[in-house]
C-alpha cells in the first residue's frame, strides 16, 4: 500500500479506537507540548539543565522531602531507589503482585543482588502484621532485611489505595527494626486525589517515593524519585551507571512541570469515568467478579469456559481496547485522552457485547 494511505489508515485506527490498555499510553497536551518547545535546557550531567532543575526542587518542597531526582522511568526510579538501599544478599519486602517484583524484569535480583519476600496482600496491599512476621532474624543463615516496598495505588490490586494509618503502622515497624521504606508511587496522585491527602503527608513517612509522570499526568516519559539529600547524591550515581544520565532533559521536565501544575485535579475525572466502566462491566454474564473501583483502574474477572483475551479481542474488533492480565483477569485503565464521546461508546459496546 502507498505510504500516504497507510498513514491515514493509522490515523483513522487512532481515532476511532477507544484505548483503556494502559495511562501509559497519553499523548502530551497542547499546553504541555506548547511548555515542552519553550523549555530551557543545559546538560544535566553538568547540573545545568534548568528545567530539570526545577522539576527535582519543585518535587522535593511538593513532598516536603530534601532533594529529588529525574529518572526515564518508573522502573528505573524503582530501580535505582532499590539498589541504594540495599546491599547484594539483602531481602526485600514486598506484595507478590508489586510491579517493582513482578514487571521489572528481574531487576532486584539483576540491579541490586538482592532476593524479595513477597507476601500475599489484600487488593496489593500489606498489612504491618504481616510485615513484623516476616522480617527475618540476625541469624548467620538468613539474608538481611533491609527494604520494605509498598505500592500506591496497586496496579494489580485495581488501583487500590493505602489507607494512611495503615501506612503509618507499617512505617513505625521499619523504625523500629531499621528498614528503610520505599514507596512505587507510579499511580501516586490519583490515590492523593481520591483520598485528599497531600504529598507532604508521604513526605513524612516514607525514606523514598518515586512518582511517575508518564501516567495520568499525561507526560511521554519520565518519574521523579524523592527522598534526603545522601539518598539521592547515591542515586544520581547509581542512575547514571544505569545509562539515566540525561543531558538536554529538560524538555521532559517541562512536560513534568506543566503536569504537576495543570493536570493533576483532572485525575477525579478519570476515576468518575473507571466507575461508569465497574457499573457497565458488572451487569455482564462473562464477569464472575469485579474489583472495587477506587481510582482509575478497573480489573474484572472472567467465568471459568470465557479466557480474558476472548473478551479482549471481542473488545479490540469492537475498537475497545484492554488487557488480559492474566488467563482470567481483563484490565481497563481510563486517563486524559478519553473523552467523553468514547466514554458513551464504550459504554454503548459493553451493552451490546
Ligand atoms: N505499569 C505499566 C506496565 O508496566 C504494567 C502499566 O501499564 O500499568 N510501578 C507501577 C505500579 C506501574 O504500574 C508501572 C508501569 C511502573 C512502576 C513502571 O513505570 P514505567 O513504565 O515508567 O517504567
Amino acid at each position: 500500500m502507498d505510504p500516504i494511505p497507510r498513514f491515514w489508515l493509522i490515523c483513522l485506527f487512532y481515532f476511532m479506537r477507544i484505548d483503556f490498555r494502559s495511562d501509559t499510553v497519553t499523548l502530551p497536551t497542547p499546553g504541555m507540548r506548547e511548555a515542552m518547545m519553550n523549555a530551557s535546557v543545559g546538560d544535566d550531567v553538568f547540573g545545568e539543565d534548568p528545567s530539570i532543575i526545577e522539576l527535582e526542587s519543585m518535587s522535593a518542597k511538593m513532598f516536603g522531602m530534601e532533594a529529588a531526582l529525574f529518572c526515564t522511568s518508573g522502573t528505573m526510579s524503582n530501580q535505582v531507589a532499590i539498589k541504594a538501599h540495599t546491599q547484594p544478599g539483602d531481602e526485600v519486602i514486598c506484595e507478590r503482585q508489586a510491579h517493582a517484583y513482578i514487571y521489572e524484569v528481574g531487576g532486584i535480583a539483576f540491579n541490586s543482588g538482592a532476593q524479595v519476600r513477597a507476601l500475599e496482600g489484600e487488593r496489593g496491599r500489606l498489612h504491618a502484621d504481616q510485615i513484623l512476621c516476616s522480617i527475618n532474624p540476625d541469624d548467620v543463615h538468613k539474608a538481611r532485611t533491609s527494604l520494605v516496598c509498598l505500592e500506591n495505588t496497586s496496579n494489580r490490586g485495581g488501583g487500590s489505595c493505602y489507607s494512611f494509618d495503615s501506612i503509618e503502622e507499617i512505617r513505625k515497624i521499619c523504625l523500629d527494626h531499621g528498614l528503610q521504606f520505599h514507596l512505587d508511587g507510579a499511580r501516586l496522585f490519583n490515590a492523593l486525589v481520591a483520598k485528599k491527602e497531600t504529598p507532604k503527608q508521604y513526605g513524612t513517612v516514607f525514606d523514598s517515593i518515586s512518582f511517575c509522570l508518564n501516567k495520568g499526568l499525561g507526560c511521554p516519559i519520565g518519574s521523579v524519585l524523592v527522598g534526603n539529600r545522601n539518598f539521592i547524591l547515591k542515586a544520581r550515581r547509581i542512575r547514571k551507571v544505569f545509562g539515566g544520565g540525561m543531558r538536554q532533559g529538560g524538555f521532559m521536565a517541562a512536560a513534568g512541570i506543566y503536569a504537576l501544575k495543570n493536570q493533576v485535579d483532572r485525575l477525579a475525572k478519570d476515576h468518575s469515568n473507571a466507575r461508569i466502566l465497574y457499573e457497565e462491566l458488572s451487569k455482564k454474564q462473562f464477569v464472575k467478579s469485579i474489583m472495587p473501583v477506587e481510582t482509575n483502574i478497573v480489573i474484572l474477572e472472567t467465568l471459568k469456559d470465557f479466557p480474558a483475551q476472548k473478551l479482549a479481542t471481542q473488545l479490540r474488533d469492537r475498537d475497545l481496547l484492554s488487557i488480559a492480565i492474566a488467563p482470567h483477569q481483563l484490565r481497563f485503565v481510563t486517563h486524559l485522552d478519553v473523552t467523553d464521546e468514547m466514554m458513551e461508546r464504550a459504554v454503548d459496546i459493553i451493552k451490546k457485547l
